[in-house]
Order: C-alpha cells, then structure tokens, then sequence
C-alpha cells in the first residue's frame, strides 16, 4: 500500500530533479529569513546563487545541536512567531531543552510524511492505531496523532504508561495498530501474557516502532508476543520529528521521504561524503521547512543509505538500522539523555563532587536508570535523614534536567573512580541483541 505514489515510487532523475529545485528554494528562503543561515554562509563567502546542484550541497556549512541551544528558543525561527502554530522540544546536551516551531504548512507535511509511514506498515483507514508515545512536548505522541487523522483512521491517544489501562483498551476497542517504543511493546506483550486474555481476543496486527535503537531480535520478539508485524519507524525532533523515514512490508530497510528530508552520509571524522552502501553519520537538509528549516543538520546518527529499487516499488532511499551515534547521547525509555545534562546538575549543587557514574540496564524490558553520585566530606553525614532528604533534592532536579527520574545512588566521598585519562562516566548494560 503506497499513499503518495508519484512521490514514493519516483525516478532518481526526477526525485533529484525535484531536490535541487528545493534545494535552492530553502537555501534562497533562509538566508533571507534567518540571520544566524544569512551570517554562517557570509563566513564562507557563499550567497544563494552559489548553490546551484545538488552536489553543492557540501559547500553549505553545518548545523549542530548546540547552534539551537545557542539560539534557545526562538533564535532560528524563520518565521514570525504569530506564523507558528506548534511548538514541540527534546533534551539539550545541557539544562535547557532544543526548540522547534512548526508553522501549518508545516504541521501538513509532517501528517503527510507520518500518513505514508503508516500506509508503509498496512495501516489503513478502518484501522484503529493505539498512540502509546507520550504526548506533549515529545514529538511521538503528537506526530503518529496528526498521520492517523490523516489517513482517515482512528487514534486512540493513550499516550505512555499506565500498562495495564493500556491493554484493557487495546482489547476493548480493537486496536488494529500500535505505536510506541520498542522496548515498551515488549512489556506490553509480557504484561498481556500475565494478564491471561487470550491473545486472540486482540485485534492487533501491526506495530509501529521507534525513537530508540532496537534490532532484528527485538523485532522477531516483539512480532511473536504480540502476534504483529512490527515496523522500524525513525526521526528527530529536530527535522520534524518522527516520519523522516519508515519501513515498509520488505523490511529491509527504512525508505526515507526525500522530497522533504534530503540525507547525506558522511564520515565521521572527515566528515567528507562516503558511498552508498557505506557507514557513516547523517546528516539531513530539510527541503520545504517553513517555521525552522535545518540547514546540513549533524544527527550523530551512525548508518547507511541504499539507492536501489525496493521489492514494494517504491524508489525512496533506504536506510539501514541506526547502529549508534557519533556522540555520548543515551536513549534511556525513549528519552534522550546526556552525560553532560548530569554533570550540570551536579555543578550547580555544592553538596555534590562534580565525578559522577551512570549505570544504565534493562531489566524485564524497561531500561534502568541510575546515577551515582559523592556527596562532598563537609556534606555528608551519618544520618540517614540528611542523606534521604540531599537524594530527594538531586533526584528533583535530575529529572527535571533529564526528563526521566534517576536511581540516585549516593556513595561515600571519595570512593567514585577517578579517572586516569579519559573519564568513563557511563555503563550501558543493554545488550541491544
Ligand atoms: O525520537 C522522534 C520519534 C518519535 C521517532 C517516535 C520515532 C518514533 P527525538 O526525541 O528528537 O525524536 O530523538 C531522536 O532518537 O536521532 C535517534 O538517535 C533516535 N531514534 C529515533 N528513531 C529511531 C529508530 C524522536 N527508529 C533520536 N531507531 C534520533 C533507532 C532512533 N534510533
């Protein structure tokens, strides 16, 4: 089942035909709407005219994370923000959160994009799709929302957790479609094997599945437990959020929309263009972006892009399972966490030694989160109420920073290993297998 057909089944020659219109258009469009593209190309001696093919593209200078931290929150808007509609957010490497606004247009591409994803993995619409991504500033909930509308099915927007309301629901209206994060839907297919309704009292049959890596055997899991077919589907926040890319009923591989994502693969360290085939970080130029366009956007994710034809007919590059990321960010529930987000907090906190371990571990499908921390000598105590209530108020300000709540261990002065050289600040347990 393919929803935009021209688009999705598209020659190469006229899909990069079409980018290179878009391309222009975008580099024209920014850097006469936001000073921070206008001022970055004037460093290089660029002006719009320079870019005339595609393969200009690697003349354009890159975007990072920290240019949005640095314009937090409005700075690459380039729109005024009565234009905006929808503001969504996802963790900084620091305190403050990246920001993004969308305007209508906007908020139409993303359902469209989101409306072929769904289509890709069979969701039509007499389907009913259970939305168990969090809503709110998380851009899962609200992005799988707007595609099922689009299709014409129906959303049950159930967010995330309460588990067990989850599957009493799923059962009671039918759910054909669920989406949420891996590792969530293998709780859910262990939390209804407990629950004892039968399996086949579920309407279930295919799943959507992201915002954090997972693998084949995750996948052959998840489709056993739940008795589904289960979909790899991929974004971030800060090109639209999820529907940059999804697989179809091939599996092997996650087309990517094109027309308004445009991807390259570069190596890490050079950060020159590699093959097609081969590994590398990516990187995404948005090609139709009103409220924010990002212009050669590093995602620090590590994968590879295959350009040919795809068994479903479809003509849309496909990308290979993310199979890590160029820099330290950890996934932890779905949420994109930073060491540097911990070792903030604990340089604002005078009770605390800037030295901290985070351990992170999966146990019964649900990741684990814990930070230990030292309690400066003039801090610490033998009582056990000073300590409790110092744990209250980092774990407090953990979250708040994080997002997600920490296991705060606290640990005698001292005993935290310092580092000879390069500090090893986390431990990551799950075995992604
Ligand atoms: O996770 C958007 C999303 C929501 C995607 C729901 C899919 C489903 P961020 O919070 O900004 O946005 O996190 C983006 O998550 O750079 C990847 O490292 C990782 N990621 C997202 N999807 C996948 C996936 C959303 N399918 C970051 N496989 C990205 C592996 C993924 N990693």
């Amino acid at each position: 089942m393919i929803w935009n057909e021209t688009i999705e089944c598209m020659e190469r020659d006229e899909m990069r035909k079409l980018q290179t219109i878009r391309l222009k258009r975008i580099i024209e469009y920014t850097y006469h709407n936001t000073p921070f593209y206008r001022r970055k190309m004037q460093e290089v001696g660029l002006t719009p005219d320079d870019i005339v093919s595609l393969d200009d593209i690697v003349r354009l200078p890159f975007t990072v994370k920290q240019d949005l931290r640095d314009n937090y929150p409005f700075g690459l808007m380039a729109v005024p923000m009565s234009e905006i509609v929808r503001l969504h957010a996802s963790s900084g490497t620091t305190g403050k959160p990246i920001v993004v606004g969308y305007t209508r247009k906007d908020l139409g591409v993303w359902s469209e994009v989101v409306a072929r994803s769904l289509y890709a993995a069979g969701v039509t619409r007499n389907d009913s799709v259970q939305v168990s991504y969090g809503y709110g500033l998380f851009t899962g909930g609200l992005g799988l929302h707007c595609g099922v509308e689009t299709i014409g099915g129906t959303v049950i927007p159930m967010s995330s957790g309460n588990t067990q309301k989850q599957i009493q629901l799923m059962h009671d209206f039918g759910a054909a479609a669920l989406a949420c994060t891996p590792s969530y839907a293998l709780y859910l297919g262990e939390t209804i094997r407990e629950s004892g309704i039968p399996r086949s009292e579920f309407k279930l049959k295919t799943g959507m599945f992201g915002a954090e890596p997972w693998t084949e055997n995750m996948r052959r899991e998840i489709e056993e437990s739940l008795g589904i077919k289960a979909y790899d589907i991929y974004g971030l926040t800060e090109i639209i959020g999820p529907g940059v890319g999804s697989e179809c009923a091939c599996q092997h591989g996650t087309h990517l929309w094109e027309d308004h994502f445009y991807p390259e693969i570069l190596d890490p360290q050079t950060l020159q263009p590699v093959a097609p085939g081969v590994t590398g970080e990516l990187v995404f130029t948005t090609l139709t972006k009103e409220g924010m366009p990002m212009i050669r956007y590093r995602t620090r994710d590590l994968t590879a892009l295959h350009y040919d034809k795809c068994p479903c007919g479809r003509t849309a590059v496909r990308m290979e399972r993310i199979l890590g990321r160029s820099d330290d960010m950890l996934i932890i529930r779905g949420v994109n966490v930073f060491p540097s987000q911990v070792e903030s907090v604990l340089l604002e906190m005078p009770e605390f030694e800037p030295h901290y371990l985070i351990v992170v571990d999966r146990v019964n499908n649900t990741d684990t989160f814990q930070v230990q921390v030292e309690v400066r000598p003039e801090y610490y105590s033998d009582e056990i109420n000073k300590i409790l209530s110092l744990r209250k108020k980092i774990t407090a300000r953990m979250q708040s920073v994080t997002g997600i709540q920490p296991d705060i261990k606290i640990v005698e002065p001292r005993s935290l290993e310092r580092s000879q050289g390069k500090a090893k600040h986390v431990i990551d347990n799950r075995k992604l297998v």
